[in-house]
């Protein structure tokens, strides 16, 4: 079944499939695609291969540390035994899967060849794909309830600097244009020199509004004047971009309170996602990340950028288990397409693909 989140927000290859069903909804949220055009699902089939391909060649690093270690595990060996179980330990931990993850792995692990039910590479590696997927759907809920029943869905952005928040924000426009939405973009990044130039370019390579306002100006004041203007447009969407350093830490936890209680105020239940950007190459860090800034906001949704050409893919896997916040979407490049839904089983399907690729 498909979340009126996802429809709403431009999961274009679900709205295109089941065009049935788009007629019913509620707000109307038009495909971007002409209902039973075939060449138009048959491009969109192309660009799903496409997409899923280039996942899977993003994730190459990372099946190099981790799914093929553990095919080498067996080599020369006919059981699993400590020795085995100790050199898996080490390739789950290579992989950023995490200490305490890779802790309970291995006991689930043990547990099974204890029952006997594992006795070759493939049942463990297959044992290992189950196990890494519930982490993955334990963690996957929709956002429906929090969907306002009038004017924009606002998705307050934050992250530390460099993330990719920016990027991820113009990548976010272009996939809900393109499933008929109206979006604006909001520059309440007001500390960095260039950062709402930055969103700018975004919006004009888009074709979507951007509001900005002086370098230095209050972040606050900023998003209370976009949302002032938003409202009576009929906007879908209204995307805040927000500063990754200030002065200091508490500083920055502090700006956010503050936009977060003014977004309320101007539209009540608003913002109505927090989405944490982090970056997949830094590993661990991305994990403290995630508990600083959730204890400051409550996060409802975390994007998890470039994960292409990295080898700590295995990171997804320790935040589903750490938190108890979905993943709404994955960066795999620079490009305004290099943004994907996140969906684990998908995830798991690339990550333990079969090619060398
Ligand atoms: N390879 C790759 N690069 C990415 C991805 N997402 C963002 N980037 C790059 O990461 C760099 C930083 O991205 P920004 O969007 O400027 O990051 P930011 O969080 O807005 O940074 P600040 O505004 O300085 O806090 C840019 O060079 C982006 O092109 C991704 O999924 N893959
Ligand atoms: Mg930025």
């Amino acid at each position: 079944m498909l979340s009126w989140f996802k429809k709403k927000l431009g999961n274009t290859q679900d709205v295109q499939s089941e065009q049935g069903q788009v007629s019913d909804d509620m707000d109307g949220a038009t495909s971007a695609v002409e209902p039973g055009s075939v060449s138009a699902s048959a491009q969109q089939q192309e660009n799903e291969t496409g997409f899923f391909l280039r996942l899977k060649d993003g994730l190459s690093r990372t099946r190099k540390t981790f799914v093929r270690q553990i095919d080498t595990l067996f080599l020369g060996k006919k059981t699993i035994d400590a020795e085995l179980l100790e050199d898996l330990e080490e390739i789950l931990i290579m992989a950023d899967i995490g200490a305490a993850t890779t802790m309970e792995l291995l006991d689930k692990t043990r547990e099974q060849v204890r029952r006997n039910a594992l006795s070759d590479a493939q049942a463990l590696k297959t044992a290992l794909k189950e196990m890494i997927l519930s982490y993955l759907l334990n963690a996957n809920q929709p956002v429906d309830s929090v969907l306002p029943a009038h004017g924009p869905f606002v998705v307050m952005v934050l992250g530390v600097n460099g993330v990719g928040k920016t990027t991820t924000i113009g990548k976010l426009a272009h996939k809900f244009t393109r499933a008929g939405q109206k979006v604006l973009l909001v520059a309440a990044d007001t500390f960095r020199a260039a950062a709402s130039e930055q969103l700018q370019i975004w919006g004009k390579r888009v074709g979507v509004e951007v509001v900005a306002q002086q370098a230095g100006a209050d972040p606050s004041s900023v998003v209370y004047d976009a949302l002032d203007y938003a409202r009576p447009r009929n906007f879908d969407v209204v995307l805040v971009d927000t500063a990754g350093r200030l002065h200091t830490k508490v500083n920055l936890m502090e700006e956010l309170k503050k936009i977060k209680r003014v977004m309320d105020k101007k539209i009540p239940g608003a913002p109505h996602e927090i989405l944490l950007v982090l970056d997949a190459t830094t590993g661990q860090n991305a994990i403290s990340q995630a508990r600083l800034f959730n204890e400051a906001v409550d996060v409802t949704g975390l994007a998890l950028t470039k994960l292409d050409g990295t080898a700590k893919g295995g990171i997804v896997i320790n935040i589903c288990r750490e938190f108890n916040i979905p993943i709404r979407f994955i960066g795999i490049g620079e490009q305004m397409e290099d943004l994907r839904d996140f969906e684990p089983n998908e995830f798991v399907e690339a990550l333990f693909g079969e090619s060398e690729a």
